[in-house]
């Protein structure tokens, strides 16, 4: 048996030698775990799950193993069960311990001692089972295979408690590691089910057919170690998900595509290899003006792009023109790459022997090979689609030609802005009370919302420093962010000769006139939508803005609390019920002011009778209730004023909520204005 030769063929001196180099490796690994895993903090803890996770996926893509288990457990531990073929228990040639011990113990074992097991790693993921046997306190592993059930335990960051034993025999074949990430190192070591669930989710559908079960056990005390294979066989009632894709990434469009109005009907799909590169494409345009591209490669979502997404779109937008030359639509023009991006769902998934990543974050694919390999295999199945398909080329060429025509209106829109802003020498629209320094670097530009806090702000500001642009609300209420649409638009053509700048081609942020762009809206649903339509701009089309930091929230005060003479103000509920407490009533608009002489009696701790100053708390609506002066030292006074810097910390988040916003899901858009009108931080 496997388990005995082991003994046989280890020589005295070479365990202890293999040993401490094994040690070493681990001790590496706790040292700087930053390394392995990116951070201790809660990413780097679910990244253990990853790793353990990524080699039952490995197996399943080997074809070796079809269902997957995630358990979360009591005790912080995590347990992944696979029923592939089993890590192998025999001695390993090369480090003369069972190559089950050798996975688990030696770093960067993973693949080379997997041999053909392994097709597919990448990068920084395929680092293992070992890097997570060093950062746990203790590990489990067992294995089913040839008839027999083998565990072995380590502890104390990845150090054997024993050497591997059968403990039974067995007719199941597969692997289950249980881990419990070691509190030293991550500052938290309390998983996350719904943040598993969703990675998961990601994964089952990349991998089709695969069946991948998550159970929440961390409730549930009759879990036992040794007792049990597949937990879910127990019948425990715990909470649980499991995910199976037949149809794989078709099946992941439909989801991403599941509250759109689709433009065509049958969704495009394609898995070919060629060159050792495994190309998976599926896509769907919706009636929508984003495009949602999602790529993966090796399984590893590339969120900066790379090679298959260049590969992608130089076949996409060549395969689309190629069709409408040859069919119906000959209006000579050609799509460029952004017209036939609009709308477009599709995600884009390479597999190959091995691959590079770039970028800052390491999200970016770098191995060449995969353009061409997309290339060629999204270039003729596609256009097949599309001769095949004649209804859907016919829809999605005819979603093209509407980007196109808005892409030359918008053009023709922005020309007319330039060329009526060089006209006119630059002529400043009349509703901008401009400042008096020409020094961009000390102007501000106050966006404000509506005429009457205009007038207010006017009077209320440092003149020398700070613009006032009133813009009237309803009319940015635009349903969809087109550029044509918003550029026809008086409100917008008026900041933008205001900001200086230029747009499209012709921006330039040298010629920006205000280093702050203050956006100051009310505190209502209203202001909430303008604010967000003013930021669907910037993100949309001076993101330089953005990104130099120039742009801006104003906050104004939402209370404002009066006893006797003194004054304060409260910037959330919270420090309103800090300063007044909760049960003092809070006066609305049209009800009258307490007379700050009208005092009362009240009875002070010490019973000595006394007479205290009544608190009155008011509530700010719009900037209009405030008058100039208050305005000034609440929200525009540089000495005491707060300023909310917008960034965009997130595009992917960013570009889903104005998605949402600006979309065509009414309701869903209509609920989080509503939510988030409240919320004082903008840091979309
Ligand atoms: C290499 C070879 C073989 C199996 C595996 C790796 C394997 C590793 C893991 C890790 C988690 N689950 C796994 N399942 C399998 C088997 C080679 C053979 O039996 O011929």
């Amino acid at each position: 048996m496997a388990v005995k030769e082991e003994k046989k063929t280890r020589k005295e001196g070479a365990y202890e030698a293999s040993d401490i180099t094994v040690l070493e490796g681990l001790e590496a690994v706790r040292r700087r775990p930053g390394m392995y895993i990116g951070t201790t903090g809660v990413d780097g803890l679910h990244h253990l799950v990853w790793e353990i996770f990524d080699n039952s996926r490995d197996e399943a893509m080997g074809g070796y193993c079809d269902d997957i288990e995630v358990a979360l457990l009591p005790g912080n531990r995590i347990r992944v069960a696979d029923n592939g073929r089993g890590i192998p228990v025999d001695v390993h040639p090369k480090t003369k311990v069972s190559t089950l011990e050798t996975v688990m113990t030696i770093l960067h074992a993973g693949g080379k001692f997997g041999g053909e097991g392994y097709k597919v790693s990448g990068g920084l993921h395929g680092v293992g089972a070992s890097v997570v046997n060093a950062l746990s306190t203790t590990v489990r592993a067992e294995v089913h295979r040839d008839g027999g059930q083998y565990v072995q335990e380590y502890k104390d960051g990845g150090k054997p408690v024993s050497k591997i034993k059968q403990v039974g025999k067995s007719k199941l074949h597969g692997t289950i590691t249980t881990f419990e990430a070691d509190p030293t190192i991550f500052p938290t070591i309390e998983f996350s089910f719904e943040r598993i669930v969703a990675h998961l989710r990601q994964q089952a559908y990349l991998v089709k057919g695969l069946r991948i079960a998550i159970m929440d056990f961390r409730e549930f005390d009759k879990v036992r170690d040794e007792e049990v294979y597949y937990l879910r066989e127990l019948g425990a009632d715990v909470p649980s998900v499991t995910f199976y894709f037949e149809g794989g990434l078709k099946s992941l469009v439909g989801f991403q595509n599941r509250h759109l109005d689709s433009v065509h009907r049958n969704v495009f799909y394609v898995e070919k290899e060629v060159d050792g590169v495994q190309v998976e494409i599926a896509l769907q345009y919706v009636d929508d003006i984003t495009s949602r591209i999602s790529a993966f490669a090796n399984n590893i979502y590339t969120a900066e792009g790379g090679m298959h997404i260049t590969g992608f779109k130089t076949a996409l937008t060549r395969t689309l023109n190629n069709a409408a030359k040859s069919g119906q639509g000959k209006e000579g023009d050609s799509f460029t790459g952004d017209d036939v991006l609009e709308g477009l769902t599709a995600v884009v998934s390479v597999k190959m022997r091995e691959v590079q990543f770039e970028g800052q974050t390491k999200g970016k694919l770098g191995s060449v090979e995969a353009r061409g390999a997309t290339e060629n295999v999204f270039g003729e199945a596609f256009s097949m689609f599309l001769e095949e398909h004649p209804d859907d080329a016919r829809a999605i060429l005819g979603k093209a030609t509407l980007a196109m025509k808005a892409r030359k209106a918008a053009k023709a829109a922005k020309d007319s802005i330039m060329r009526k802003g060089a006209l006119d020498g630059m002529t400043l629209p009349g509703k901008l009370a401009d400042c008096q320094t020409k020094s961009a670097a000390e102007s501000e530009l106050f966006i404000v919302e509506g005429d009457s806090a205009g007038g207010t702000a006017k009077t209320g500001r440092d003149r020398r420093t700070q613009a006032i642009l009133p813009l009237r609300g309803k009319i940015l209420n635009i349903e969809r962010a087109r550029l044509d649409k918003m550029l026809g638009s008086e409100q917008i053509t008026n900041l933008v000769v205001a900001m200086g700048s230029g747009i499209g081609d012709m921006f330039n942020i040298e010629k920006l006139r205000y280093h702050k762009l203050i956006i100051a809206t009310d505190a209502d649903v209203d202001g909430a939508h303008i604010r967000t339509l003013l930021l669907t701009l910037y993100y949309r089309h001076f993101r330089a803005i953005i990104d130099g930091g120039y742009l801006y929230i104003a906050q104004p005060p939402l209370f404002k609390i009066k006893q006797g003479k003194q004054v304060n103000y409260a910037f959330s509920d919270a420090e309103r019920i800090a300063l007044v407490g909760a049960d003092l009533p809070i006066e609305e608009e049209g009800q009258t002011e307490e007379d700050p002489t009208d005092e009362n009696e009240e009875v002070t701790p010490n019973a000595v009778t006394k007479r205290v100053a009544k608190i009155s708390v008011q509530r700010y609506k719009g900037l209009g209730e405030m008058n100039a002066e208050e305005l000034w030292e609440t929200t525009m006074d540089p000495a005491r004023r707060i300023l909310k810097q917008v960034t965009v910390e997130d595009a992917v988040d960013a570009d889903h909520v104005f998605d949402m916003l600006m979309g065509t899901d009414v309701p869903a858009r209509k609920s989080f204005i509503t939510s988030h009108a409240r919320e004082a931080t903008i840091d979309i």
